[in-house]
């Protein structure tokens, strides 16, 4: 079995990368930072005696994406599971302020990168005649919070394109399915917040938030279900976050 998974080299993409490799699966891990997937490769084939294929692209370049899908042996062609997890949130600001090359960022990389890469590997699925795409959402995609405006219509956009490609893909028995997390430490709020990592770690302070491995097992959990069943989408949140702005931390 195999799985790509983008955004490998950190938070819920290396997590994911690791549990699909800890279940025997051969994974293809994508992402930027060549010397992250470098590692990333080393360590999984020596702990999980697994292979490892590395792609380093970014995911907003189409040809990029086509060259490295592309590239791959037949053998790992064959992909049966797709997790589509690249994706970064960019500043924090009213509509009326917000940051034409930020808004550019989110929507190149959450919406068209997105589709760029499912188009590749949906047309080998079908050629396989089977798969699993599974498309990190978030709570952002579920409903909008304040100055989250554009992130928040990127994930709504995941949201639709979840359900839209469940409908194309139905015929050639290709499962969709979506995970929608609440607040998880990771590079997330670093890279939200062009790299001031104070201002990152108070997103978390005061209460328990989700782990990358927190995601990730729910995620093998969605690829692992019988053939008949589909799990269709799941939120999962914090016990301490009830939605995107109410959270319960200790003061
Ligand atoms: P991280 O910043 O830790 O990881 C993001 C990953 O995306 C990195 O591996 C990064 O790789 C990759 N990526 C970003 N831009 C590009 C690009 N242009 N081309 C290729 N790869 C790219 O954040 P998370 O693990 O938290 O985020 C993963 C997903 O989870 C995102 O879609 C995010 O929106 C979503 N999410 C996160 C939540 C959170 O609270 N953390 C909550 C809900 C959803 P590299 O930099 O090497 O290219
Ligand atoms: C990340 C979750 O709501 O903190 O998608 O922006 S949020």
């Amino acid at each position: 079995m195999i799985a790509l998974v983008t955004g490998a080299t950190s938070g819920i993409g290396k997590s994911t990368a690791e549990i699909f490799a800890k279940n025997g699966y051969d994974v293809i891990v994508t992402g930027r930072r060549e010397k992250r997937l470098a590692e990333l490769r080393k360590q999984l084939e020596a702990k999980y005696k697994i292979k490892v294929h590395s792609l380093c692209f970014d995911i907003r370049k189409l040809p990029e994406v086509e060259k490295a899908i592309a590239s791959l042996t037949n053998e790992f062609k064959k992909i049966d599971v797709l997790v589509n997890n690249a994706g970064l949130a960019a500043g924090l600001s009213a509509i009326q302020d917000g940051n034409i090359d930020h808004w550019e960022r989110m929507i190149d990389t959450n919406i068209k990168g997105l589709l760029y890469i499912t188009r590749q590997v949906s047309k080998l699925m079908i050629e396989n005649k089977k798969g699993h795409i599974i498309n990190v959402g978030s709570i952002a995609g579920k409903e909008a919070y304040a100055n989250g405006n554009v992130y928040c219509g990127t994930k709504h956009a995941v949201d639709a394109l979840n359900k839209g490609m469940r409908i194309d893909l139905l015929p050639h028995g290709i499962k969709v399915s979506a995970v929608n997390p609440g607040m998880v430490e990771t590079e997330f709020s670093v890279v939200r917040f062009d790299g001031d990592e104070s201002r990152a770690k108070k997103v978390y302070d005061g209460f328990q938030p989700l782990t990358p491995d927190d995601v990730a097992e729910t995620i093998y959990w969605m690829a692992s279900r019988p053939a008949h069943v589909n799990i269709n989408d799941v939120i999962i949140m914090p016990s301490a976050q009830a939605n995107s702005t109410t959270v319960k931390r200790n003061s």
